[in-house]
């Protein structure tokens, strides 16, 4: 296994490695390198599904996807993500191409988010992060202050993408039935990662409604102004995508956004979600930790 770092703080690529061989320690070693390095390419993985999810489950327990029209039967755990789909066939056709943290409107968000690359257009399609450990560590002191110790809402409610079983209802009866299936979640403004210990930013533009115990708008103009001063002045890494190429990013430590792509561009994505233990490690203790990794 080939490491290569890719920027300073984050994102890894692994060469010279095929997956369907990988051994007990080499699971191992990919672990350590996606909590340290919260973004891993491993490069030529040309996989079908089966050995896809039998790959995903050595880091944990697979996302079951509740919407049937982002899979295919046989692989429940695979969300498609096809931007070819106009409608009737399987797969999501645009997805998260908005600054965010995947499912944190969730009580318990996905850790960890696996893409798989079946079909990339040349030069687009391009999937961005932002290190959120380097963000928390170099926002400005009363930001900082302004943050620390408090909770955020979570909701999905502005990003949700209306389905054709939402074809006849108003925006406002999509809302009521949202607050009802998936209520907003409460998260840390700073999230501990249960792994490495280290503290990153946990808040993000695509589902934090805003920062608990403020009055009014003042909650979601501190988000905005956070927002604001993140993509001003962070590093942003653009993943420039081949074929076969497997990306694992953790969740609790990057934002990604999409990027939108030209008409004619065929882009075919096998996203899976791997829950690989707690997502916050200031709410479970060391040593239940410890055994959990063991
Ligand atoms: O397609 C992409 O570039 C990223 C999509 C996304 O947000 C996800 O799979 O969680
Ligand atoms: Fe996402």
């Amino acid at each position: 296994m080939k490491v290569t770092h890719l920027s300073s703080t984050f994102v890894t690529a692994v060469t010279e490695f095929d997956i369907r061989t990988a051994t007990d320690d080499d699971i191992a070693q990919l672990r350590d390198l996606i909590y340290r390095r919260k973004v891993v390419a491993i490069k030529n993985q040309p996989l079908d599904r089966d050995s896809y999810q039998q790959f995903a489950a050595r880091f944990g327990e697979l996302e079951k996807f509740k919407l049937k029209n982002y899979h295919d039967p046989d692989y429940p755990n695979v969300l498609v993500l096809d931007n070819r789909n106009s409608g009737g066939g399987v797969g999501a056709r645009k997805l998260g191409n908005m600054w965010h943290s995947d499912s944190s409107y969730l009580p318990s968000p996905l850790p960890l988010t696996f893409l798989h690359a079946q079909r990339v257009p040349a030069a687009a399609g391009d999937t961005l992060f932002i290190d959120m450990e380097v963000a928390l560590a170099e926002l400005p002191a009363d930001l900082r202050a302004a943050i620390e110790g408090r909770t955020a809402q979570h909701d999905v409610r502005w990003t949700y993408k209306v389905k054709a079983e939402d074809l006849g209802e108003s925006i406002q009866e999509i809302f009521q039935r949202l607050a009802q299936s998936v209520p907003a979640s409460t998260h840390p403004t700073v999230a501990v990662h249960p792994r490495t210990g280290a503290s990153s930013l946990y808040l993000n533009p695509g589902y934090t409604l805003e920062i608990n115990g403020y009055k009014g708008e003042e909650g979601r103009d501190l988000l905005a102004q956070i927002t604001a001063w993140v993509l001003a002045t962070q590093t942003l890494f653009a993943y420039r995508w081949e074929a076969n190429d497997m990306l694992i990013w953790d969740n609790r430590s990057v934002w990604h956004c999409a990027t939108a792509l030209p008409p004619d561009a065929d882009r075919l994505m096998y996203r899976i979600g791997v829950n690989d233990g707690p997502f916050f490690g200031d709410t479970v203790s060391t040593g239940a930790l410890q055994e959990q990794f063991a």
